[in-house]
């Protein structure tokens, strides 16, 4: 019984271990056909901001003269996508009927249909989820996690894969701290304790409804850490 038992955890494990390694190849696919442009992923919990944050970050890329494009990932609907249509940029959306992640061999199908041929930017903006999206390389430059004040201060212990893999932690709705007894610091602490070399970023995004904007604050450092990053990967 026991030895069956062993049999069996054998045989999934090396099926999940066949798994990642085929979507390791894709991803590496996936990196050559990205050329020259930066590839961001972002993971984070649904609702923590992903969207509200490209919606705020495109138009000041693009006014600055770059030609950022966007895979988004879904369980269900193009929600998203025809927030980011909007914006005047190439996007494609990717529905994953259920799965919690996307994976390298989704968005090389993406690859085929953007209009990705002059972006030097790509953001992923991956399925709302901190687990399943942190076990797979999509080809991307970096992972960046978006994390909301209102998520509570504990999440980089509880969730660590998501920071330790990230290479940029956005911290969003800083505006809603005065309600909240998340703490900023304990935030960055217990983040910085699982990676120490993660570079932060405080940021708001908030829809104005009545004056049809978005309010938005504390971005022009990741836009300039962006930025960089662009020349850097066209100069190379
Ligand atoms: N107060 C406040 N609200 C925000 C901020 N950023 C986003 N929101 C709101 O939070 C809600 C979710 O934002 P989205 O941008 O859709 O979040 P998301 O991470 O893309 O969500 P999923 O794609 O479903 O995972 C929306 O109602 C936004 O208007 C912020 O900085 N401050
Ligand atoms: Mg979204």
């Amino acid at each position: 019984m026991l030895n069956s038992s062993r049999r069996r955890v054998g045989r999934s494990l090396s099926i999940q271990r066949n798994a990642l390694e085929t979507n390791e190849a894709i991803a590496n696919k996936n990196k050559r056909l990205f050329g020259k442009a930066f590839v961001i992923n972002f993971l984070s919990s649904p609702g923590s901001g992903k969207t509200s944050l490209l919606e705020s970050i495109v138009p000041i890329l693009k006014s600055d003269g770059f030609k950022p494009a966007v895979i988004e990932g879904d369980v269900e609907t193009d929600l998203d996508k025809k927030r980011i249509d909007e914006l005047d940029i190439p996007a494609y959306q990717i529905v994953t009927n259920g799965t919690c992640h996307l994976d390298a061999k989704m968005v090389n199908g993406a690859l085929n249909n953007l209009n990705r041929k002059d972006a030097d930017i790509i953001f992923i903006e991956n399925v709302g989820n901190l687990v399943c999206p942190t076990s797979f390389n999509l080809g991307e430059d970096i992972k960046a996690v978006v994390l909301s004040v209102t998520e509570g201060d504990d999440k980089p212990l509880k969730y660590p894969a998501a920071f330790y893999k990230s290479k940029v932690m956005i911290i969003n709705k800083i505006d809603l701290l005065p309600f909240l007894d998340s703490s900023i610091t304990k935030i960055k602490e217990n983040a910085l304790s699982v990676n120490k070399d993660l570079a932060i970023f405080e940021t708001f995004c908030k829809k104005n409804e009545k004056a049809g904007n978005i309010e938005n604050n504390g971005l022009s450092d990741f836009i300039s850490f962006m930025e960089n990053n662009i020349n850097s990967k066209v100069s190379k």
